[in-house]
Formats: C-alpha cells, sequence, structure tokens
C-alpha cells in the first residue's frame, strides 16, 4: 500500500480551484452509499471496485458521514499525541478501512457532445482511494481539502455507474492532520460530479480591493476568452487579466458585508460569485482593512456535532454563525483546517473577518523534541505545499478571508517557508499567519498563544523582545467547563494599545459526543488507551450549540458599543471600525429594587467609528422608598440586538433600623432565639419558624472546575493536599449572652494545624435572625481559598427563587460584565448550568436579597448586610465533585444553598493564565452579616 506511506501526497488529483457557481450540471452524490469497515487494509473486499461486485450484503451508510459515528469502529480522543507510533511515514497494520459503493444515474444533461466531467470530494478522511466503473481515478490525501479527478470518458451517461471509494483511517497524512480533536475517518463532506464544458471557466481568482477614494478595484484571473460584469455597478464585457476602476463602490468590512454579483462567462460556461471590495494592508506596524485598523474579536472554530461527528449540517452552520453575530464576536479563525466551503460563504454573507487555516498540525512531535517533525523533512515538502495551495486555490475569493495560515502547531522548518513562499506569490494580497514559530519567519503577524495579561501588556508597550509586527492572539482565554475569567481585561489591553489587535477565544464549541442517557462522551469513554479526557469539552457552546456563560460573558466584552451610564447622562463610545451608530436607540428604565419604576428611549445621533457622545437620559430623580435604585441603559440596533450596556447605582433608601433584641435560652436539649431554634452539639440552626433547615456552616469547598484542576500546579491538587474538601468543624464555645447567641468553631482539616477559627454570633432581628459570621485564619495559608462562605441544607420543596442582585446569569468575580443588577426569578433547577464535565458553577453574584420559596409561599429569606453570592442546587458540592458526567448527578431530598462572601476567580489555567490577582480569594480575616426570615404560607388566592 506505498499510497499510504507515500508522504502524504494525493495521485490523480487535478488542478485545485475555487468553489464558486456555475450554469454547468452538477449532480449531488450525497446520500445512503453501500458500506463495510474492514480492521485492516489486508481484511478489506479485494476488487470491491469492479461494477459487478456484490455488494448486496453490506450495511448502509449515509456519505457525507464519520462512520464512527454510525456504529462502525469508535471514535478516540487525543490532543497533542499521536495515537499510533510515531514512525513516519509508516502507519498501523490494524488501519480501519471503509469502503463505500454507490450505484449511481447520470442526467442525459451530462451527455451532451463536447462535455467533460470531474468528481469532487470536499473531505475524506484521512485518505480515499477512487474507482470509477471500474477504473482506478487516484488517491486523495489532505482531509480537509477538496481533490478532484477528471471523470471524463470514465462516466457513463445515460448507464448506472459505479462509484467506490476505499477510505483509510491512517495515511502518511494523518502524520500532518494531529489536530486536537476526535479521531473520525470517513468521507465526511459532499460528493458531487461536475460537468466541465470545454472552453469552460475552470478557474478564477478575483482580486477586488477597496481604493482610498473610494472606488472599486478589480482584476479576474480567469480564461482569456471570458467576460466579467457586476450588473450593479453598471460593469460589463471585461476583459481578465487587465484592473479596472469599478467606480465608487461599498466596500466590504465585517461589519457591512457588502457583496456584489459577479459573473465570469465564456461561450461555454458561466461562473457566478459573490465578490466584496475591501484591501487589507499592514501600515506602519498595524493590520488593517480598507485603512482602518481593526480588533478581532474572535473565536476559534472547529467543525464538529455532536451527533455527526464532522459533518455540520448547514442550518446548524448558519444558526451558530448566527449566534456568533449575536454575540459579537467579528472573527473567526478555522482552527485547524479550512471549513466546509459553505462556511465562508455564510462568512461573507454576515461579516467575519477570517483567517484561514490550512489542514496541517504536527503537534506530537513536540512531545519529541520535534526529531522527525514533517515541517523539516523534505520528503513531506510536496505533500505541505500541496495543502496550502488547495486551501489558497479553494478559498481565494472570498472577501471573508483576510489572512492564510500556514497551519498550527508544526513546529519549525524549511516546509513551512515553501508553503508561505507560495502563498505569497500566489495571492499577495493577504498577510500570512503561523504561530508556532516564534520567530515569526515566515508570517506578517506576531501570534501567540494563551499569554497572559501582563505579557501582552509588556508587548503593547514594546517591552517585549518578540518582532516587531502587528500582534495577535491566535488562541485565548481557554473556555474549557466553568470560565474563561478574565476577559474584560484582555479587551482592555485591547483598546489601549493600536499594536494588539485582538484574539480568538479557544474554542468555540465542546466537541462532546452524544449518548443515549442525555450525556455527552469526551475522551477516554470510548475505551480509548491513549487519551486526553475532557480537553476537548472547552468551547463557548456546549455541544448542541446552546451558550455556556461564558459566551454570555464574552458578548458582553465583545460588545461594540461601551457605556458609561451617570446619573442623568451617558456618554456612548461606538467600538466599532466601520459603522456609525446612527440606527441605534437608547433604552433606559429606573427601576427601584428591581422594580421598573419608569423607563423610556432616546434615539443615538450617527456617533461615528471610534467615536464617543455624550446623551442626556431625562429621567426624574427618584427617592427609593426601600431599597436601592438604578438606572439601566441599553443601546439596541434596528433589529433588536444589544450592542452595548450599562447601568448606575441612584441611591438607597435609608436602611430602617430593626428591632433588635431578645434573649437565648435553653429549653430542654435545644437552644431557641426567637423563632430560631439551634442543636447544641454543634451550635447550628435547625428550626426557623416552620422551615426546617441544617444550619448555616463554614464552607470553604468549591467543586474544582478545569482551570482548578489543570495547568501546571494545579489549584484544586493543592486545595485538597490542604483538605479543603474535608474540613472538621469543632465546636469550641457556645455562649448564650445577653441579646446573642455565640457559637465559637475551629474549622480544619484532618492531619493539618491550620484552622479557620469562626465565630457565629446570632441576634433577633424583627421576625427573623441576623448572623455575624466572623473568620480569622490561623496557621499556614498560603493557598487562596475556592471561596468563603456558609451553606445550609433546605427542604427539597423550596424550588423557586428570587433575588436582587447580579444576573440573570452565574457570574464571578473574574466573569462579571454580563450581569446587571436587577430582580431576577428563577428555579433551584434552573440555576444550574448543566456543564458536560460537572463543576462548580451557577453563582449569582452581588446578591442583596434572595427568598427561596415553594408553591404555598413559605420557604426562606436571605438579607446581606453585604453584597453575598449565592448558590442552590439539588446536590452536594461533594456529589458534584464527584460526578464526571451530567448524568451522575442526582436531586438529593435537600436543597443545598451557599451563601458566599467570597469566591476565588475562574481564570484560564487550564491551558493559559491564571486568576489575576486582584480576583484571587485569599485566606484573610473577613466578616459578613445575612438575616435569616422564614415567611409564613401565603394566605390562598
Ligand atoms: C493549543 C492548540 O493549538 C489547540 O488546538 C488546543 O489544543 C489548545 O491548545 C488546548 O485546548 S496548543 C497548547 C500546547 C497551548
Amino acid at each position: 500500500m506505498t499510497y499510504l506511506t507515500g508522504f502524504g501526497r494525493p495521485i490523480g488529483t487535478g488542478a485545485p480551484r475555487a468553489a464558486f457557481g456555475t450554469d454547468a450540471p452538477t449532480l449531488s452524490l450525497n446520500g445512503d452509499w453501500r458500506f463495510r469497515l474492514a480492521p485492516s487494509v489486508a481484511e478489506a473486499a479485494d476488487g470491491f471496485w469492479a461494477p459487478g461486485f456484490d455488494d448486496s450484503g453490506w450495511a448502509e451508510l449515509p456519505v457525507p458521514s464519520s462512520w464512527p459515528m454510525h456504529g462502525f469502529g469508535r471514535p478516540a480522543y487525543t490532543n497533542v499525541v499521536y495515537p499510533f507510533p510515531v514512525e513516519p511515514p509508516h502507519v498501523p497494520t490494524d488501519n480501519p478501512t471503509g469502503d463505500h459503493r454507490l450505484v449511481f444515474d447520470v442526467p442525459a444533461a451530462f451527455g451532451a457532445a463536447g462535455l467533460g466531467a470531474s468528481l469532487r470530494f470536499d473531505g475524506v478522511d484521512s485518505c480515499g482511494r477512487v474507482w470509477l466503473n471500474g477504473v482506478e481515478l487516484g488517491v486523495t490525501q489532505g482531509s480537509r481539502l477538496p481533490a478532484e479527478f477528471d471523470v471524463t470518458g470514465v462516466l457513463r451517461p445515460g448507464e448506472p455507474n459505479v462509484l467506490a471509494v476505499r477510505v483509510h483511517q491512517w495515511s502518511a497524512g494523518s502524520y500532518l492532520e494531529d489536530q486536537d480533536m476526535w479521531w473520525l475517518p470517513g468521507i465526511f463532506r459532499d460528493v458531487t460530479l461536475l460537468a466541465r464544458p470545454a472552453g469552460g471557466v475552470d478557474d478564477v481568482f478575483v482580486h477586488a480591493t477597496y481604493e482610498p477614494d473610494g472606488h472599486g478595484r478589480l482584476r479576474v484571473e480567469g480564461p482569456a476568452e471570458a467576460r466579467v460584469s457586476i450588473p450593479e455597478l453598471g460593469l460589463a464585457d471585461l476583459p481578465t487579466g487587465a484592473a479596472h476602476d469599478a467606480g465608487p463602490v461599498e466596500p466590504w468590512t465585517a461589519e457591512t458585508p457588502r457583496r456584489y454579483d459577479l459573473v465570469v462567462a465564456t461561450g461555454t460556461e458561466t461562473a457566478t460569485l459573490r465578490i466584496g471590495f475591501r484591501t487589507v494592508a499592514i501600515v506602519d506596524g498595524i493590520l488593517t482593512v480598507n485603512g482602518r485598523r481593526i480588533v478581532f474579536r474572535g473565536v476559534n472554530r472547529h467543525e464538529f456535532h455532536p451527533e455527526r461527528g464532522r459533518v455540520v449540517p448547514p442550518d446548524v452552520v448558519r444558526a451558530e454563525l448566527e449566534l456568533m453575530k449575536h454575540h459579537h464576536v467579528n472573527a473567526i479563525r478555522t482552527s485547524h483546517y479550512p471549513p466546509h466551503p459553505a462556511v465562508l460563504d455564510l462568512c461573507d454573507e454576515l461579516g467575519f473577518w477570517v483567517i484561514d487555516e490550512c489542514d496541517y498540525e504536527t503537534h506530537g512531535f513536540g512531545e519529541l523534541g520535534w526529531r522527525g517533525n514533517p515541517s523539516d523533512d523534505p520528503r513531506f515538502a510536496d505533500a505541505c505545499v500541496d495543502r496550502m495551495r488547495r486551501m489558497v486555490e479553494r478559498d481565494k475569493n472570498h472577501p471573508s478571508v483576510i489572512m492564510w495560515s500556514l497551519g498550527n502547531e508544526a513546529g519549525v522548518g524549511a516546509n513551512l517557508g515553501l508553503m508561505a513562499d507560495w502563498a505569497r506569490r500566489r495571492d499577495p494580497g493577504r498577510p500570512l499567519h503561523y504561530e508556532g514559530d516564534k520567530s515569526s519567519a515566515h508570517t506578517d503577524v506576531y501570534s501567540r498563544m494563551y499569554a497572559s495579561h501582563a505579557e501582552v501588556d509588556a508587548i503593547g508597550r514594546g517591552e517585549h523582545h518578540g518582532p516587531r509586527l502587528p500582534f495577535i492572539l491566535c488562541e485565548y482565554a481557554h473556555a474549557m467547563g466553568n470560565g474563561p475569567g478574565g476577559l474584560i481585561e484582555y479587551d482592555e489591553l485591547f483598546e489601549r494599545y493600536p499594536r494588539c489587535q485582538g484574539g480568538f477565544v479557544w474554542e468555540w464549541l465542546d466537541h462532546g459526543i452524544r449518548r443515549p442517557a442525555g450525556d455527552y462522551a469526551y475522551g477516554g469513554d470510548f475505551g480509548e488507551p491513549l487519551h486526553d479526557g475532557n480537553f476537548v469539552i472547552d468551547g463557548l457552546v456546549f455541544p448542541d450549540r446552546t451558550p455556556s456563560p461564558g459566551l454570555t460573558e464574552l458578548g458582553a466584552v465583545y460588545a461594540p458599543v461601551r457605556l458609561a451610564v451617570r446619573p442623568g447622562e451617558v456618554t456612548v463610545r461606538n467600538r466599532y471600525a466601520f459603522r456609525s451608530l446612527g440606527q441605534a436607540v437608547l433604552r433606559w428604565d429606573v427601576s427601584v429594587d428591581g422594580v421598573v419604576a419608569r423607563q423610556g428611549s432616546v434615539p443615538l445621533p450617527a456617533v461615528p467609528p471610534g467615536e464617543s457622545a455624550e446623551i442626556a437620559v431625562p429621567y426624574e430623580a427618584v427617592v427609593p422608598p426601600a431599597g436601592e435604585a438604578w438606572l439601566t441603559v441599553h443601546a439596541v440596533d434596528r433589529a433588536g440586538l444589544v450592542l452595548g450596556s450599562g447601568q448606575a447605582f441612584l441611591g438607597a433608601a435609608p436602611a430602617r433600623p430593626a428591632v433588635m433584641g431578645g434573649a437565648p435560652r435553653r429549653d430542654g436539649g435545644v437552644i431557641r432565639l426567637g423563632a430560631g431554634e439551634f442543636e447544641p452539639v454543634h451550635g447550628r440552626l435547625v428550626r426557623l419558624g416552620g422551615l426546617a433547615l441544617r444550619g448555616p456552616v463554614l464552607d470553604v469547598w468549591r467543586a474544582p472546575i478545569d482551570n482548578d484542576r489543570l495547568g501546571p500546579d494545579p489549584l484544586a491538587d493543592r486545595w485538597r493536599a490542604a483538605g479543603l474538601h474535608r474540613m472538621t468543624h469543632r465546636l469550641v464555645d457556645l455562649e448564650l449572652g445577653g441579646d446573642a447567641l455565640v457559637v465559637a468553631t475551629r474549622v480544619a482539616a484532618a492531619a493539618s494545624d491550620s484552622a479557620l477559627l469562626t465565630w457565629y454570633t446570632w441576634r433577633l432581628c424583627g421576625p427573623g435572625l441576623e448572623l455575624t459570621v466572623r473568620v480569622e485564619p490561623v496557621g499556614a495559608w498560603d493557598i487562596p481559598l475556592p471561596r468563603l462562605g456558609v451553606r445550609l441544607e433546605l427542604p427539597a420543596g423550596l424550588g423557586d427563587v428570587t433575588w436582587f442582585g447580579a444576573g440573570p446569569g452565574e457570574a464571578y468575580p473574574d466573569s462579571r460584565t454580563a450581569a446587571l443588577i436587577g430582580r431576577y426569578t428563577s428555579t433551584v433547577d434552573a440555576l444550574v448550568t448543566d456543564y458536560v464535565v460537572p463543576q462548580e458553577n451557577g453563582n449569582r453574584a452581588d446578591t442583596r436579597w434572595l427568598t427561596l420559596s415553594a408553591p404555598d409561599g413559605t420557604g426562606l429569606r436571605v438579607d446581606a448586610a453585604d453584597r453575598i453570592g449565592f448558590t442552590a442546587r439539588r446536590w452536594s458540592t461533594a456529589a458534584l465533585d464527584a460526578a464526571r458526567h451530567r448524568t451522575d448527578l442526582l436531586p438529593s431530598d435537600r436543597v443545598h444553598l451557599h451563601l458566599d462572601h467570597g469566591h476565588h476567580g475562574l481564570g484560564s489555567a487550564a491551558c493559559g493564565p491564571g486568576v489575576l490577582p486582584q480576583y484571587a480569594l485569599e485566606a484573610a480575616p473577613a466578616t459578613f452579616t445575612l438575616l435569616f426570615t422564614a415567611p409564613a404560607a401565603s394566605p390562598p388566592s
């Protein structure tokens, strides 16, 4: 099988060319094919390509598909390491081989005289050998790149045709495709038969730039005899090859994705493209489009679907790109390979800056000190250049593609230089990106991944010794599990330093594989001997593409409009580079204790891109009779999309002195204070009026998030070593003073002599009980605390939640931009964020008061003297900590409520920097006060 070990070179494929519309006949060969999987090449059916071969006993498989998603073999996940021995170009003997067969009829139109035909595969993973009607056409490698075979003379119009494709999971090309994702073989993109008229439009390269004078400039490479037109611009019958002034045009940008229909016609074929006029240039070290600095508010996008693997249905893609737009994502890096071609059409249409990345990664060689890296192995040179060429040729006409990327994590080497040289020669209109070579030898931008805020700041200030090129973070803010934290601080750096031109969050999507029980599989769940666990679950959206709180936060951080709200006035700052705000309005409301008292809206003037305006908000002063008054303002575009939000505190009603007083007393085996009943062993509250509970007790543990668990020197390991998940509580003293019950405790872990001395002081306060918790760390505390607060257990019936504080979604100290102060209602079940791998979640920040209630109105109200975070769920933190999949979490017979004075931030340490110092929860003396009341049942209405 020498073609498998032929250093990744395809055989027999025609010259790569662009994807575009044509009036020549096409025939989709997608559909149900016959399929048989063999465990090795030798065990595959000999002669299956013969037209007469009997495949009646074979299975059916849809094409396109990733066959392990259809019950043939199993998916496997590794991030960096190769799942086979590293001995390029050899591949394992046990090489799953999928034979595919299709019998198809060709419409009569294909039989016209002088018509050739071509067979196009948009994606075959990793190697496909192709026969038509028993004639071998060749071999394709380069999984996420197109391949075309000339079938002129082989195709039989008017008769049944037999297409046979043998797909091998492993080939020499696999060494070049070590991306961080599931290994999923198959014919996973479209298969199309294309009629090729003699003298037709075989290829087109549109160079459409936007000139400083507002004119478009057009040059089309194509057949010499072809004629070019753009009817909308009154351009007709232009020759190819020459440059033309297209007159005044509206430029294409990601913010204003204006496209024009362009037609290229020969006597035998008419091709149609939707083009955009735009000019990409690096000017004085700044990356510009149409003369203006741009900022990437980007995400890395893989192509994955939880039920279909690498096959993502078109409606799902459109919906996900729209979801990105709604969260103000303006850029996509196609990590780490060119996407399905239709994705780029959508990027042109909806407006994204795209870094189109080549299907090239050799990361696993990094584990071997880059010994034998294909990037520097001359035997792989052709394959490397071939990959670059096929990407550039396919995608060259997309206005959204503003940069080419050589690939990802492929070390350094001469072949990268060859790829770069080829791309520069072919397309001088787009800068080059590659991160893996820190010297940026072959690139036009200085790209890094996961640089800390401090390092980005140093790069911005010019105090860093990296190359002096526009700086971007091709990956940052690893969105694994609960997180990332620290987004707004990166955004501030992109605003502060012109050279720092944004970045791409890692990554858009959790690549979980749906299981019948309703949870998602990740690495190891298919029994892979070598795997990287849940490192593949690191997206801003869950596998079904519903947003995680990380995306909500990102949407607020990437928002194009910043509002600085003061009582009566708002500074509106337009962060768009090309769009003015003329079509937007400011919607405002004044709320008291979260209840809207007045509202209105003011039209926005056409604030130009990059500029600010002061806008008066004509609200009348309100003196809140109770609680707090806030002015909330949203900038909203014509389509109703919120472009930015802000709030100002307007004032608070003076606190009404509560009726205090009442003495604690012993009563039989219990201690009573007003409506409260305490047990004497630990001194905990067990009843408040009619409500049975298990009293507030100090808690510092959280179910470690991925950012706690992973990275160098994981915090969670240090936390566990310190025993923070198994703290014991010793009653030191129980003092029934004049008007207070003081419970003194020492909270500490077995084997440790450090402790948190904790005093609970209870006082009667109106109908409720006021609790002041004072904590004093003693001993060595050189680690931050996961959280600092109290937890209590409540009856399961208290399922309804209302709070006044930050919301509506979860928020943590370093992920709090999206949350606004208001009054919110939810349920204990809905407060939970169902991370694919269970971990701490659901905190509602800056809460002033909350109620948990049963349908009859009974329940618990908590007022915080200061602001607290709260978390309510139906399982304990220990159960959450132990769970590995969603389905492990079973509701207990309690509601577990956490009331937290402090929470450690989220950071991004699973891959990148940890929590910024200002968001670390240091173990330090702390005092906080809570008021507990137990409302009686409300009268039936
Ligand atoms: C980086 C990879 O480029 C990306 O594909 C992904 O694996 C990410 O890490 C982690 O999820 S490389 C890493 C060594 C910084």
